[in-house]
């Protein structure tokens, strides 16, 4: 059946259920952007001109929030406690519901059994007959869940799991076997899933798909009053608890602050002030979401202290014209340093309270500055209240751009496929004398390593991204594939591994191998220049963007990026 885009959003509502602040919360979230959701489905829908969209059988099972999870959330939604991932499941199941999918709601144990027919009560008892959904999209409490309730039909179905994992799990956590052997054992990872069934909410190591979440667009009027209301010397702090004001240091930083700005907060309290909140500090308390945007609507500067690390409240005070500082980390926190990262399915680098507000948004929304360095910060709050900034989303945070990057990865992703073969046909360079493109031997000095743009023509069925996105790169020593394409505008695309894993991608980069073995090891497809060893990826689970080491030069699937949209590539849609 061919999907129709919903902007009625009652069904949803009424699915979503009551008896929980948590559910309370989302759908007040669900409510107060409706007409958002509603303005972008009807843009997408002339964007895509008709084209044909399955309906799929969507089940969507929140496993943090069952009671058999123990659902630790809940009971802290008015109180100060993590509200983002109730963020980004709202968010999903409206954009779910919008693009006109068949979908069903768990909460619970029971519900879980009931939509996949599994008898309630009996254990492991295994799911017999066909899985009643083409897509389950649940997150790790709720894997866990299914595991034991499902038992060995787990493994048959698992390519139609989707897992909404806020920070990602990379390659090398993710294959149980290697995980094991070579230290990468988390409580979360090895699941054996590909790579990309991971949905993360920002778009962090692309081993992992970006799933996201949204945040409110301003349209012009509001953008106008907005400027016209900004008062220069009001600034928002970040942190809903009165924990994430504790942090060491902070005094003298805040000390500062106060000397050019009102202090305004939005910690919660039960009946007096939490003492670790400063006397010369407006504590609003915790405020419903709608009011929160009012207050970033008027201050100039939303500060945060370092804590929490990446949260969506930095997007909607950008979103509503303030300015976002933020501290960066030197060195970067990670599960290796970090207590709040450790023994998550991931090593990247957390270089600044929130990455992508500083690597994707950057200057004039976003100041990242050491908070120990009194000179540095002191020059950057004058800096914030001279500047003029606009509101300012990203698309991809936008319910349109939302809405598209999910029609897409629902339409093309597809783990379920058996892996085909694909020969390399024909490797071409791009830009060779006089313009043609030129099959057959090619010549690419490894000192330009960086600057290669390849053409392969591949004889294979349609692929998803297509192969015309596909740029090889190759990596410098010690460099991951995530950076290698980032540093030439590229985003790493796991997808295209397979194209590149092979003897002929190493021959049109004239990489002088003595050998060529083909190993189980995630930094493959990879090179040691010093020892003319060459190897190759053997097990596809392991074809990881974010390896490296420091001995070897990677061979880097790139693709092309949309501007605002980086999930997808320009021919994608
Ligand atoms: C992140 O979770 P948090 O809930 O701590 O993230 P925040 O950025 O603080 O904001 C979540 C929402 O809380 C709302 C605000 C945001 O959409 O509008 N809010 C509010 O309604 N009233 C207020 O007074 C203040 C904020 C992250 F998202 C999680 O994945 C992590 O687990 C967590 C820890 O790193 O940080």
């Amino acid at each position: 059946r061919q999907a129709a885009f919903r902007t009625d959003l009652s069904v949803l509502l009424d699915q979503v259920g009551t008896g929980k602040e948590s559910l309370s919360f989302m759908k007040r979230r669900i409510r107060r952007l409706a007409q958002q959701w509603a303005t972008a489905a009807n843009r997408l829908d002339t964007k895509l001109e008709q084209r044909w969209r399955d309906q799929k059988k969507i089940l969507v099972h929140v496993g943090f929030l069952t009671e058999e999870s123990g659902d630790v959330f809940s009971p802290k939604v008015l109180k100060g406690g993590p509200l983002g991932e109730m963020v980004q499941w709202a968010d999903i199941l409206t954009a779910l519901h919008v693009l006109g999918h068949n979908l069903k709601i768990s909460m619970s144990l029971k519900e879980l059994q009931g939509f996949l027919g599994v008898p309630p009560g009996r254990g492991s008892c295994p799911l017999t007959g066909p899985l009643p959904f083409d897509l389950i999209y649940t997150d790790y409490h709720g894997l866990q869940q299914m595991k034991q309730h499902m038992g060995l039909s787990l493994k048959k179905h698992k390519c139609h799991i989707r897992v909404i994992d806020t920070f990602g799990t990379e390659p090398a956590y993710n294959h149980e076997e290697y995980a094991t052997l070579h230290g990468y054992r988390t409580n979360w990872g090895y699941w054996n899933l590909d790579s990309r069934q991971y949905m993360t909410m920002f778009p962090h190591t692309p081993d992992n798909s970006f799933m996201g979440f949204v945040s409110e667009e301003l349209n012009d009027t509001e953008k106008r009053n907005i400027q016209q209301n900004k008062v220069n010397n009001m600034a928002v702090v970040y942190g809903k608890e009165p924990s994430m004001w504790k942090l060491q240091g902070k005094e003298g930083f805040l000390q500062i602050l106060h000397r050019y700005m009102e202090v305004h907060g939005t910690v919660y309290y039960e009946t007096q002030r939490p003492p670790e909140v400063p006397a010369f500090v407006k504590n609003h308390g915790l405020l419903p979401q709608h009011e929160l945007q009012q207050l970033l609507r008027k201050a100039k500067l939303f500060i945060g202290f370092g804590f929490p690390y990446e949260g969506p409240a930095p997007l909607e005070a950008i979103a509503n014209g303030c300015i976002f500082l933020q501290p960066k980390f030197n060195p970067p926190h990670s599960s290796l340093n970090h207590e709040f990262f450790r023994g998550k399915p991931t090593s990247r680098q957390v270089s600044s309270q929130h990455p992508y507000a500083e690597q994707y948004i950057g200057k004039p929304h976003v100041i990242t500055v050491d908070f120990n360095n009194s000179e540095e910060f002191d020059s950057a709050i004058r800096e914030i209240m001279r500047a003029k900034v606009e509101p300012y989303l990203p698309y991809e945070y936008t319910c349109e751009g939302m809405l598209e990057r999910v029609h897409a990865y629902i339409q093309n992703q597809d783990f379920c496929a058996p892996e085909r073969l694909f020969v390399l046909a024909n490797l071409t360079r791009q830009g060779t004398a006089g313009g043609s493109r030129t099959p057959g031997p090619l010549f690419v000095p490894l000192s330009n390593s960086t600057a290669l743009g390849w053409a392969l023509n591949v004889t294979a069925p349609a692929v998803w991204p297509p192969l015309s996105s596909l740029r090889l790169l190759v990596s410098q020593e010690g460099q991951s594939c995530v950076e290698a394409c980032q540093t030439s505008d590229f985003i790493c695309e796991p997808a295209h591994f397979r194209y590149i894993n092979n003897k002929e991608a190493l021959h049109a980069l004239e990489v002088q191998c003595e050998v060529v073995d083909s190993e189980i090891n995630h930094i493959l497809p990879a090179f040691s220049v010093m020892r003319r060893e060459c190897g190759l990826q053997r097990e596809p689970l392991l074809f990881s963007c974010a390896g490296h080491s420091p001995k070897y030069r990677r061979l880097c699937p790139c693709r092309d990026f949309r501007q605002g949209q980086v999930a997808l590539c320009r021919d994608c849609l």
